[in-house]
């Protein structure tokens, strides 16, 4: 990661090296922080925040989900703050990593006599699977480990704890020479990546699953279903057996980091021709078209950088 100038904290600009916290802060302690991963990127009309308000309202949601109602910034605020960020630090492509913690001051379990602290930072970030991910295809593994349970940590929040289970998939799967991983919820149905939703082609439609499956309701995972909407090619969201993922016709994450990611394989199973497939590549062009700006956005979903700059292509 290489630093960039500046990181907003509690409504100001601060130097990079300057946004650290206590050791005895509850977030370190018991993991007590919500987050959001959003991309700006590069458009012919300038820097623009792909679906700014909609990661916005999930960080405020996922807080409301911890009790943290109040956090001291409205989304319009946040959303500015966002905004200003990318300028100041003059980024043209960039992530965004906004969070909310959990600071220092009581110890013990109960975090609500805790400071909130609101922290943004902005770096630029690559391809999250690799560079040839996207054209080519990842490897991946169902991972032994099980996705978050229903009523043990709340998969619709983006909390920094759920990570932890994340990171035992992630690593899992390096080592074993994979990519990445895909979990399985507690009933056994497919669940998610440990950074991405997941999709499942089969005899022309995609299926998903549900939220209720334990899936993190991802923005991307939305923004995909729209565009196969657009496409005519039908979505459902629903349960999705282990093994559908072996026979599939294709396979493909979603996400802010990963984007949109075909699986070459899983588990060693060939999934379909072993390669991107038609309906992942099609998603992308329009994926792609739109946050490069070659295509309308015709959703509304970039949010300029610039004031004034308001030429997306049209
Ligand atoms: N599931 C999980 C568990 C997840 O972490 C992400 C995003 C998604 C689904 C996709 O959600 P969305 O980004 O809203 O489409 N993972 C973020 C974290 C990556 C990281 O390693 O940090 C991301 O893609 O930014």
């Amino acid at each position: 990661m290489t630093p960039t100038e500046k990181i907003w904290h509690n409504g100001r600009f601060i130097r990079w090296e300057e946004a650290k916290i206590h050791v005895l802060s509850h977030v370190v302690n018991y993991g007590t922080s919500v987050f959001e991963g959003i991309r700006c990127y590069s458009t012919p009309a300038g820097p623009a925040i792909f679906r700014l308000n909609e990661h916005v309202r999930r960080m405020l949601n996922s807080a409301k989900i911890y009790r943290m109602e109040d956090i001291g910034y409205t989304a319009a605020t946040l959303a500015e703050a966002m905004k200003e960020l990318v300028r100041v630090n003059k980024m043209d492509a960039c992530y965004l990593r906004p969070i909310v913690l959990r600071g220092y001051g009581e110890i013990g379990v109960n975090g609500l006599k805790n400071p909130i602290d609101v922290y943004i930072a902005c770096w630029e970030w690559g391809k999250y699977l690799g560079d040839e991910a996207a054209a080519e295809g990842v490897d991946v593994c169902v991972s032994s480990w099980t996705r978050l349970a229903p009523n043990t940590l709340p998969a619709l929040a983006k909390a920094g704890a759920n990570y932890m289970n994340s990171q035992l998939i992630k690593m899992e799967a390096l080592v074993n020479g994979y990519s990445e991983g895909i979990a399985l919820d507690a009933a056994g149905h497919v669940c998610e990546g440990s950074g991405e939703n997941i999709f499942v082609v089969q005899d022309g439609k995609i299926l998903t699953p549900p939220l209720g499956a334990s899936v993190l309701p991802g923005i991307t995972r939305d923004s995909v279903i729209a565009l196969a909407g657009g496409l005519g090619i039908p979505v459902v969201e629903t349960i999705v057996p282990r093994e559908l993922l072996y026979i599939a016709d294709e396979v493909f994450f979603s996400g802010t980091a990963a984007e949109i990611t075909p699986i070459r394989s899983v588990d060693r199973i060939t999934v379909g021709k072993g390669r991107r497939g038609p309906v992942a590549e099609q998603l992308q062009k329009e994926f792609f078209g739109i946050i490069h700006g070659s295509k309308p956005d015709r959703f509304g979903w970039l949010s300029p950088v610039h004031a004034g700059q308001t030429a997306m292509a049209k």
